[in-house]
């Protein structure tokens, strides 16, 4: 077995369980959101846009919306654990995960009605539906859960105008350094423990009404140490595509089981962030010391023969590390970021997308090798 293209849905969902309009935010939970928050800016090039904490009345934490044109993160830190349930909540996520990614929010058009199917068809609830509201409008909030700690909040923006939910106050900081060209955010990645990859794509699959768009099994995926296995869930307007990892056994220890034993258990793995010039943003972003993993000069050897003709100068690419792979419908270029932060957990992919809609399967090998050569350098190979 080898990869297969799937043109329908897991069973007998064929359709969006209800409509996605995309991402809304990205929220982490971080140890310290203020300085994450500088590192966001310098580093990826966002803006610091709005803020919520002390200051506007919330006493027990504090969080700073960053936005990059359609990508927004919200970092959330507690300043006093103790002071109530939720800031309890999110001391503990930090502790057992480190930063890490709570919240993948998904942008509907109606969350009560969202909540309402996604439970009935059997995600448990964070959270009702609940409508805010401040001087800019109204939104309503609801969220369910999906793999490990992780949820989905589902955003309802109404006639909302505000910079970003209400309770959050626009900010304007002399300190916001241009942008490195992130434009959306491409695909979210979940790692899973051994076994539980299909638990997850049948959550996709039935709650939300998932297809299955690509599967990639241990074969496609195995270097010379470590495996794992890999589907892609997509909502019907291609917005929405979390692939899902777990675990394969290899000759030694899977980088899946890496993330999974510094994680602290399942979580997000990788955000692929999108450009429409990679050379241009990854530039940027080295400049301003994003560390990527490296590609072996072999590889651009054998690039043209595997690709044909692209756009841009192989010897360009080549500098960068840049990766390139081709599928029916055109080509991408793909490059991964080192872990960004102490635990070797959570990174991401800058990817440009020229037609294709896959995920670079052509470049696994030169990937997973040069993941593993990270992980052999931690001692976790
Ligand atoms: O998202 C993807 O499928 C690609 C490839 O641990 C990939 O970016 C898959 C698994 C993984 C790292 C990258
Ligand atoms: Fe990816």
């Amino acid at each position: 077995m080898a990869t297969t293209i799937e043109s329908s849905a897991v069973g007998a969902e064929a359709h969006d369980t209800f409509p996605i309009n995309g991402t809304d935010y990205i929220e982490f939970y971080v140890g310290n959101a203020k300085q994450a928050s500088h590192y966001y800016r310098a580093a990826f090039g966002f803006n610091l846009v709005a803020y919520r904490g002390p200051e506007t009345g919330v006493r027990d934490r504090a969080s700073y919306v960053l936005q990059q044109d359609k990508i927004r993160f919200v970092l959330t830190t507690p300043i006093r654990p103790d002071a109530s349930d939720e800031a309890k909540a999110i001391a503990d996520h930090i502790y057992r995960h480190g930063d890490g990614v709570r919240d993948l929010a998904l942008w509907v058009d109606d969350a009560r009605d969202a909540f309402e199917k996604a439970v009935a068809r059997g995600a448990i609830p964070v959270h009702e539906p609940r409508v805010e509201r401040d001087e800019h409008g109204e939104v309503v909030l609801a969220a369910f859960r999906t793999y490990g700690d992780t949820i989905h909040s589902l955003v309802e923006r109404r006639n909302y105008t505000g910079p970003f939910l209400p309770g959050f106050r626009a900010v304007t900081p002399a300190y916001n350094p241009p942008s490195v060209g992130l434009k959306y955010v491409d695909h979210c990645v979940g790692n899973v423990e051994l076994g539980k990859m299909n638990v997850w794509v049948e959550f996709y699959a039935h709650v939300m009404g998932f297809r299955n768009l690509l599967t990639f099994d241990d074969e496609d995926i195995n270097t010379e140490y470590s495996s794992l296995m890999s589907k892609v869930m997509a909502n019907g307007n291609d917005r929405i595509k979390f692939p899902i990892n777990e675990p394969a056994k290899g000759k030694k220890r899977s980088q899946i089981d890496e993330y999974l034993d510094f994680y602290g258990g399942p979580g997000v793995q990788h955000m692929a962030l999108a450009t429409d010039d990679i050379v241009r943003t990854v530039t940027e972003l080295k400049a301003r010391g994003v560390e990527f993993l490296s590609t072996p000069t072999s590889y651009y050897e054998q690039l043209e023969a595997r690709v044909g003709k692209i756009d841009e100068p192989l010897d360009v690419l080549a500098q960068h590390g840049i990766l390139v792979d081709r599928d029916p419908d055109g080509y991408l270029l793909q490059i991964f970021t080192k872990p960004v932060e102490d635990r070797p957990t959570v990174f991401y992919e800058i990817i440009q997308r020229k037609g294709a809609k896959s995920f670079g399967k052509g470049n696994f090998k030169a990937l997973f090798e040069a993941i593993e050569r990270e992980q052999e350098l931690r001692g976790n190979l």
